[in-house]
């Protein structure tokens, strides 16, 4: 079929149905076979990783290295400067911290610059779309709002949020939303960020050859890198994306495959930063271009997303999403994708070679980003819709001159998605008394066991959306509220979960509690930046009362089951950071029985009162290690009994029913 083929024979041993358990992944990925088209499933086949470097065991801050240590003696030998075990692997992993949290907080800086440029005028085809979370973010940092023009709010706004950035000195503004013990807790360990560029490049400084040198030390500094994303970064990227483009409520969209439409110029997003996609949103609905569109034989032009953008606009606007990490090349093996427009993070350098054998352009459009052998079209904020209009206008000229033949899979799956924190408020707590009030009641009550955060990647190192799916449906079997993002949420929403009709699939409490709101059982929050959202409802549930004074009192857990990415160990880290248990799959970039391993695992809850690390790849092990979490919380809250309660109320009512 395709024209170019990367190899000729690409060996096919194993099953499909082995790497992923998405179905229209797996009738793409049969395609490719036979179009001798090679993804980034049979690159992790053929593609052993390094055991050393899979353990962290290995360091090249400096050229006296590469030192490699040995993972079954990890005190038998050190670094050509004496470096230990624990000093490299703690190096690594605040690099790794530092990356992820560089990632978000740029992205969130990004949105910044755009909230400025729109506040002067510069920007005019943008605007302040949602004036009251403009006031509420404002006012939760000590900004007048009374009597004051969103002009004025927003200019003041700006200038606060910029030393979440450029601050040498004192607290990012939005630390100061955590609950007061958790404050506290963060300033006794010297963890609240002054700004994330000043923790960035420490982190970088310290992790040099020969700076810090004490495993103990570089966890506080990369716990605060790591908070200076989620309370900063990756917050603020949040924050100012409602209040330019609209905080999400709950939507109805179509999610997978099928949603791309073979009579129609398809064009996909797939990316991170909502600024550029939303400009798209306007392109594909001027009349010009759907003539045009028309004109070349089309019915119309049909956007959708992929990734974390795409979880974004699909809360924000209902955008159908195609699909998530592991799927981008396997969408574009459908043939009807007439141009797939990239910004930064998660785009695969493969994209280039399945895009050319499709004849798709694939287009980079951030200057950070890109792609040799992909087409770049700058874009530009001041004048948005030149960049966009110009890759609609690609996208209809690839769809006239469209010669192979076109599969696209059938599947398409409905749910609900944009829970956005102040929405689960309203939602539980009705329009005029919106409050946190009956969550913790449900929690308190034992109806709802607690909450989980599974969220992050897809990675072809395991079998694809499968240990999302199995510990989702374990975690709310056993009446665990689950609140998702990024491509994780994706998963879950091709598996049907992120439906009300779901709540069957949940406990007796919780099913009873989803019924009675009409709410699914797993509630989909939007991108990886939005994990804020988590922070900021976690913070919610503290300040409501009865579960404890700060969040690592709260009977919650978080996981990221599939997660590739150096910014999911930034998030990890900042969950923990923040309080959370937090457990990870697919493999853990530190060795056992070590002193860094104890600290990440164990001493960092049980010594300084925050949250810890977890690992495991089996998703039932991983629903056992949160859910005994989750109830080790509630003893101590001492509210363990009221649960026993509602389990043996419902027993009776199931004999009686019986
Ligand atoms: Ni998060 Fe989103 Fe997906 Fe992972 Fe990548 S798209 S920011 S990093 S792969 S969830
Ligand atoms: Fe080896 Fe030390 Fe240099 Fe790392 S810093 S490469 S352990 S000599």
């Amino acid at each position: 079929m395709a024209e170019k083929k990367i190899s000729k024979t690409i060996e096919a041993p194993v099953n499909l149905r082995d790497l992923t358990i998405c179905d229209a992944t797996v009738q793409m990925l049969e395609k490719a076979r036979r179009d001798g088209v090679e993804t980034a499933f049979d690159r992790a086949i053929s593609m052993k990783a390094c055991p050393i470097g899979a353990d962290s065991a290995c360091c090249k801050h400096c050229f006296m290295g590469p030192c490699r240590l040995n993972a079954k003696d990890p005190y038998g030998k050190v670094g050509v400067c004496g470096a230990t075990i624990d000093t490299i692997m703690a190096r690594n992993f605040a690099r790794a911290v530092a990356s992820g949290s560089a990632a978000h907080t740029d992205h969130g800086m990004g949105m910044l610059d755009l909230f400025r440029e729109v506040v002067k005028g510069h920007a005019p085809e943008y605007r302040i779309k949602d004036v009251q979370k403009l006031e509420q973010v404002a006012q939760s940092i000590g900004i007048e709002v009374e009597g004051r023009t969103p002009e004025d709010i927003a200019m003041d706004l700006y200038k606060e949020l910029e030393r979440t950035y450029t601050q040498v000195e004192g607290e990012i503004p939005f630390a100061q939303r955590a609950p007061k013990k958790t404050q506290e807790t963060w300033r006794k360990y010297d963890m609240i960020p002054r700004g994330s560029m000043r923790e960035i490049m420490e982190m970088m400084h310290r992790t040099h050859m020969g700076v810090d040198q004490d495993f103990e030390n570089l966890t506080k500094q990369f716990s605060r890198t790591a908070l200076a994303d989620g309370w900063g970064g990756s917050m603020v990227a949040t924050e100012i994306s409602d209040i330019l483009f609209g905080t999400p409520k709950p939507v109805a969209v179509e999610v997978n495959m099928g949603v791309l439409k073979e009579d129609h110029v398809n064009v996909i997003v797939h990316g991170h930063e909502p600024n550029m996609f939303e400009s798209m949103l306007v392109s594909v609905n001027e009349p010009t271009l759907i003539q045009a569109a028309k004109d070349a034989g089309a019915k119309g032009i049909n956007l959708v997303g992929m990734c974390c953008s795409g979880a974004e606009m699909m809360s924000r606007h209902g955008v159908p999403h195609a699909g998530n990490f592991m799927s981008t090349e396997a969408i574009l093996v459908t043939g009807a994708v007439d141009a797939m427009v990239v910004d930064v993070q998660c785009i695969k350098q493969g994209l280039v070679k399945v895009a050319e054998c499709y004849g798709t352009p694939l287009l980079t459009t951030n200057y950070r980003c890109h792609i040799e052998g992909a087409q770049h079209i700058q874009f530009n904020e001041t004048k948005p819709s030149e960049c966009t209009d110009e890759m609609v206008i690609k996208a209809i000229t690839r769809f006239k001159s469209r010669n192979k033949p076109i599969e696209i899979p059938k599947m398409r799956n409905m749910g609900i998605h944009g829970f956005s924190h102040e929405y689960i408020n309203y939602m539980l707590g009705g329009s005029f008394r919106g409050s946190y009030t009956p969550l913790n009641d449900n929690i308190i009550n034992g109806r709802i066991r607690g909450v989980a955060g599974v969220v992050g990647c897809t990675n072809p190192r395991v079998k694809q959306d499968w240990v999302h799916v199995e510990l989702v449906k374990e975690l709310i079997r056993n009446d665990v509220l689950v609140v998702q993002t990024g491509c994780s949420q994706v998963a879950l929403a091709k598996a049907g979960l992120l439906t009300p009709e779901a709540a069957h699939l949940a406990g007796p409490g919780l099913s009873e509690v989803c019924e009675t709101v009409g709410m699914p059982p797993v509630l989909g929050l939007g991108s990886c930046v939005d994990n804020s959202r988590i922070l900021i409802a976690c913070t919610e549930m503290v300040k409501t009362g009865g579960l404890g004074d700060s969040i690592a009192d709260l009977p919650v857990a978080g996981a990221a089951p599939e997660y590739m990415s150096e910014k999911a160990i930034a998030i990890g880290q900042y969950f923990v950071a923040s309080g959370v248990y937090t457990v990870f799959g697919v493999t853990f970039p530190i060795v056992k029985d070590t002193k860094f391993h104890d600290m990440l695992f164990r001493r960092m809850e049980e010594e300084w009162g925050l949250g810890k690390w977890g690992f495991t790849p089996d998703p039932y092990e991983m629903a056992r290690l949160m859910i005994a979490h989750i109830d080790k919380k509630r003893k101590a809250l001492g509210i363990d009994k009221a649960r026993e309660r509602v389990m043996m109320d419902f027993a009776d009512r199931q004999k009686l029913e019986a």
